[in-house]
């Protein structure tokens, strides 16, 4: 890869920083971007950072990717359910591996104590740890910042993550095995990007408290969705999830998530994601118990998710019978590797630095997209890049 690659394709997940102290540096744009400054680092980010495209060759051609069965669920347990991003299933799974000894630690993220903008990396080892980090941060993370320190005291670990910093750890494991055993599962969610801090200022801002004045930010949770909530000394101010993603958080996200792969979790034993009730084969956000679709992709993430089932911690239906209505139900990561060629291409052509794509691989995955919306993809990213936006 070369350095531009690298830097400007970051996904922050921190690895770098864990394994070669990488330097990071705090961008305007809200987020943090990796120094590099000799060739064993060029070497090493090349070898696992996720734009390095190796994760892009392993992935299946279909929408949702390889999976050894997927289902419905959420977790039994009503507090999780109720605080948890969704139904819980990511924080029940990761309990019920810590409770019944499978692992010694979750390595996870959650609330930083002394920022509310920040996030900070944990190492949960009881129920009621894992459960005060519960919910999604709409923000940065580095959830691998500390990796490689944390492995290296001995043990197994399950790690949570975005879908690319499992695609990370993998590249890091495959290249650099001393710390296989040390991972004893990877449990992730979907993802439709990663929103900087300035998004978490401006929905401050739109909730009328002053970024200064900001004591926690809630994104979600607390109910299914629950509501985006912004907290100050003395008050609280929130407004509908879905218009917080839509109208801010979703508008401001690294440059890698527009070109990402994979926002499904291709790469872990266990992904996660919404499954919203449909109405007219839309999407509806009204508040209800949550529900999570949950995909083993590996016969160890299956195991995991029905010994869990056995054990009283999740409960699951089967959902493959039904997989067809996921393409309503989460319509833009059904359309996502479809049109990442058009998007790759448009800014190929313009000239601009893209990731380590194969673009056959990505032509692949559009060969069944009408001619006329692959056209027009690639028109809209060429624009976007003249108006500076890309
Ligand atoms: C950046 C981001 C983008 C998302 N995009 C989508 C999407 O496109 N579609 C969708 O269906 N759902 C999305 N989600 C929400 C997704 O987490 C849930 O939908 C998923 O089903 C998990 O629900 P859960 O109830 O099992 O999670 P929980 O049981 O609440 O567990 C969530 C876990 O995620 C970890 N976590 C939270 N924020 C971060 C972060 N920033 N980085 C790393 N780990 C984190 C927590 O430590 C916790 O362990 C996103 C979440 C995040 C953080
Ligand atoms: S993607 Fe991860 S490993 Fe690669 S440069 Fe960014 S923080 Fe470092
Ligand atoms: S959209 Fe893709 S690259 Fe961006 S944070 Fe999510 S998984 Fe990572």
């Amino acid at each position: 890869m070369k350095k531009d690659q690298i830097i400007e394709y970051c996904t922050g997940c921190g690895l770098c920083h864990s394994v070669n102290d990488t330097r990071f540096q705090d961008e305007p744009n809200g987020f943090t971007y990796p120094v590099i400054e000799n060739n064993e680092q060029l070497e090493f980010n090349s070898k696992i950072c996720q734009a390095n495209g190796t994760h892009l060759l392993k992935q299946d051609d279909t929408t949702w990717g390889h999976y050894f069965n997927v289902y419905s669920g959420y977790s039994t347990d009503t507090e999780i359910r109720f605080k948890a991003a969704s139904g819980g299933m990511t924080t029940a799974v990761a309990v019920y591996l810590a409770e019944r000894g499978l692992v010694d630690g979750v390595i996870q993220v959650g609330e930083d104590p002394d920022s509310p903008y920040g996030t900070k990396n944990f190492v949960s080892k009881t129920k009621e740890e894992i459960v005060s980090h519960c919910g999604s941060r709409y923000i940065v993370s580095s959830p691998l910042a500390n990796l490689q320190q944390v492995l290296s005291n001995g043990g197994k670990y399950a790690v949570i993550g975005r879908p690319c910093d499992i695609v990370v750890l993998n590249n890091y494991l495959d290249n650099y095995p001393q710390f296989k055993e040390n991972i004893y599962c990877t449990l992730t969610f979907f993802c439709a990007g990663s929103p900087s801090v300035e998004a978490s200022k401006k929905l401050a801002k739109r909730l009328e408290i002053e970024p200064e004045s900001v004591t926690k930010i809630r994104y979600r949770g607390y109910g299914w969705p629950g509501k985006a909530t912004v907290f100050s000394e003395d008050k609280e101010n929130h407004m509908e999830y879905i218009d917080s993603w839509n109208q801010i958080l979703g508008r401001d996200i690294r440059k890698i998530c527009k070109l990402c792969t994979d926002g499904v979790g291709e790469a872990a034993d266990i992904a996660s994601g919404d499954l919203w009730n449909l109405a007219d084969n839309k999407p509806v956000f009204n508040e209800t118990d949550g529900v999570n679709v949950v995909f083993a992709r590996s016969e160890k993430g299956r195991k995991i998710l029905e010994d869990a089932v056995k054990k009283g911690y999740i409960h699951l239906e089967d959902y493959a019978s039904r997989l067809k209505e996921l393409d309503f139900v989460q319509p833009n990561h059904s359309n996502r590797k479809k049109l990442l060629y058009p998007r790759f291409l448009g800014m190929k052509l313009m000239g601009k630095t893209v990731p380590n794509y194969d673009m056959n691989k990505l032509k692949q995955y559009c060969k069944d997209e009408p001619k006329i919306k692959v056209m027009k993809t690639t028109l809209g990213t060429v624009k976007r890049v003249l108006k500076g936006k890309l």
